[in-house]
């Protein structure tokens, strides 16, 4: 059962929207009438008879929002673009540094296909101006598929705009159409407007690489890191080439630096790595070592190397990439363990199980991850579904075993066009059946060479959603991006595909500016005090239900039945009632 939490904030004390960051809604269909249709027009411009298509105002029953209305669209066979008011606001050039965004809601109702292939277009007056590939647009029912795309600059003249896809002969519903007037002249010495603080208010970790020659306090970057995140993992300097240089000389120098820069600023530490097929020191290679011996130099490597920073570094990788690509093994099935390891042809699958071990002995807090990349989507034939199993065959494996295994990383150096949030999310909750926490450590999303401004807007809304789940959900504490600025990263042509979050010159990026958004609803809900149970009773039985922009969403709603609206935060008879 969802919890209430009843939130005794006056009505107008309320302060709650990101200041950088104008939402205008345009349509969520809750105060038309049912049956009340929209015109629907063709490619030309003409308008299409209601008899092939229609767009139709209707209450809404399958989705995950569970109550208000939707627009019913049907198109038949002429591909047909429904047309809407454009809102106060949305005309007008963008200000500098200012981006307008349009986002909208597709759900599928039942009986339509789980994907259609569509380019969506958006429109002003007559003329098809605007134009995104969406590619496939994946639609299932009871799930939002939210779609977003960047508008430069949206002329006054025909004060209609309009939406739809190119294609015929399919349904869909339309919901909650937002315009979204962002400034990116972001103050990042406030606070109150970064990331960190919202993640430290809900004990969550935005996470960052970073190398010791990027850790100056009295420069820019040095600033933005410790400001914008709450954790640092070294991009290599904890990695074994760099700290056991030669047989059992350690040099703990550059991870010293980056210990100590976050206990000044007090942020956590992630270990990278311990046993990993890559930038392990080249005398491990050339020494004709005999497993017993290699598994004596990964035990004293361990035991040297996470003893050193006992009780400072919260979690490790202890084993990285150790599947092998292009596996298969289907749900259920085994798991496939990269070959071309040093550690795993010289020691077999062993290795893995003994560094665990070691690593929680060395340090029995620590948090122990198994680390890998192309993980995290879980169903559909996806790319990365093969390896997706293979994880989850050998994790469970492992913790079947009874090895100190805490945790799945997932590396995620994927694209703004491959990523699929709610195949994330499964892949989380799969994990968390198993007991086991499901995190993303190296996270970056680069777009096409070079990356569109629509695109841009697509990878924030994707980083906000995966932002989204690390709040949802308590096995998932952590997202750490692999680099800071889009022309600092190990992606070649990075500065064309723009895969991180600030600008080179460290500018917050939209899709920075869409975590602390999604940051900041969790952190404002969880920073009031719940009420007891009986201080319900405060509260008529019949309650009419506003968001927190003031438009009522509900009207005369039962109290008992003011747990089916979609968690988030509402206002009711003048209180705040966060809904989870
Ligand atoms: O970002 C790291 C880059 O600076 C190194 O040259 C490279 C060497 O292998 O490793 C990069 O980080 C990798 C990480 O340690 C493990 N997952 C893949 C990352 C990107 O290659």
């Amino acid at each position: 059962m969802r919890k209430i939490l009843l939130l005794f904030i006056c009505f107008i004390c309320f302060s709650f929207s990101f200041a950088a960051d104008k939402k205008t809604l345009v349509h969520n269909f809750n105060y038309e009438d049912l049956g009340t249709q929209f015109k629907v027009y063709d490619v030309t411009g003409a308008v299409v008879d209601s008899d092939i298509s229609s767009a139709t105002v209707i209450k809404d029953e399958n989705s995950a929002t569970g109550f208000g209305n939707v627009l019913h669209v049907k198109v038949g066979d002429v591909a047909s673009y429904i047309e809407f008011e454009i809102p106060n606001g949305m005309t007008g050039t963008k200000a500098s540094g200012e981006f307008h965004t349009l986002t909208f809601t597709i759900l599928r109702p039942d009986g339509q296909p789980e994907t259609f292939k569509g380019t969506f277009t958006l429109s002003f007056g007559n003329t098809v101006s605007l134009k995104t590939n969406s590619g496939d647009i994946n639609a299932p029912v009871s799930v939002e598929t939210t779609l977003s795309y960047g508008v430069n600059k949206v002329s006054s003249v025909s004060k209609k705009f309009r939406i739809g896809f190119n294609i015929k002969n399919v349904e869909y519903y339309l919901d909650d159409i937002y315009f979204w007037s962002v400034n990116y002249n972001y103050d990042y010495t406030d606070p109150l407007q970064t990331a960190r603080y919202h993640a430290d208010q809900i004990g969550k970790n935005l996470g960052v690489c970073v190398s010791p020659n990027q850790l100056n306090a009295s420069t820019r970057e040095g600033q933005t890191i410790y400001r914008n995140f709450n954790m640092l993992v070294g991009e290599n300097a904890m990695k074994f080439d760099a700290t056991e240089p030669s047989r059992n000389n350690f040099n703990f120098s550059q991870g010293d630096a980056i210990v100590n820069f976050a206990q000044k600023y007090d942020m956590e530490v992630r270990g990278h790595t311990l046993a990993w097929h890559s930038q392990t020191s080249q005398w491990v290679h050339d020494g004709k070592y005999s497993k017993k011996e290699m598994l004596d130099i990964l035990k004293n490597h361990i035991f040297k190397v996470v003893g050193h920073w006992k009780g400072k570094i919260t979690e490790w990788d202890v084993v990285n990439e150790v599947l092998q690509d292009g596996q298969n093994p289907g749900v259920g099935g085994g798991y496939q363990l990269r070959t071309n390891s040093v550690w795993y042809e010289r020691c077999g699958e062993e290795f893995i199980d003994s560094a665990f071990v070691w690593a929680h002995q060395a340090d029995p807090d620590a948090i122990l991850y198994i680390n890998d990349y192309n993980i995290g989507h879980w169903g559909g034939g996806h790319y990365e579904n093969g390896k997706t199993h293979g994880m989850y065959n050998l994790a469970k494996r492992l913790k079947e075993d009874g090895i100190p295994i805490h945790g799945v990383g997932m590396q995620m150096h994927t694209s703004v066009g491959n990523l699929r949030v709610d195949e994330i999310e499964k892949t989380v909750q799969e994990f968390e059946k198993l007991g086991l926490k499901c995190i993303i450590t190296e996270l970056d999303m680069p777009g096409s060479n070079p990356s569109t401004s629509s695109e841009q807007t697509t990878q924030a809304t994707k980083y906000a959603g995966l932002a989204d789940i690390i709040c949802r959900y308590d096995n998932a504490p952590s997202m750490v991006v692999w680099g800071i600025a889009d022309n600092k990263s190990w992606l070649e042509n990075c500065e064309q595909t723009k895969p991180l979050l600030f600008e080179p010159n460290f500018a917050a990026k939209k899709s920075y500016l869409k975590i602390v958004d999604t940051f900041e609803k969790y952190a404002v809900a969880a920073s009031f005090e719940p009420v007891i149970a009986d201080e319900e009773e405060l509260l008529p039985a019949v309650v009419d239900v506003y968001n927190l922009m003031g438009q009522k969403v509900a009207s005369q709603m039962l109290m008992e039945d003011i747990e089916t609206l979609p968690a988030g935060l509402y206002i009711v008879g003048g209180k705040k009632i966060y809904i989870r």
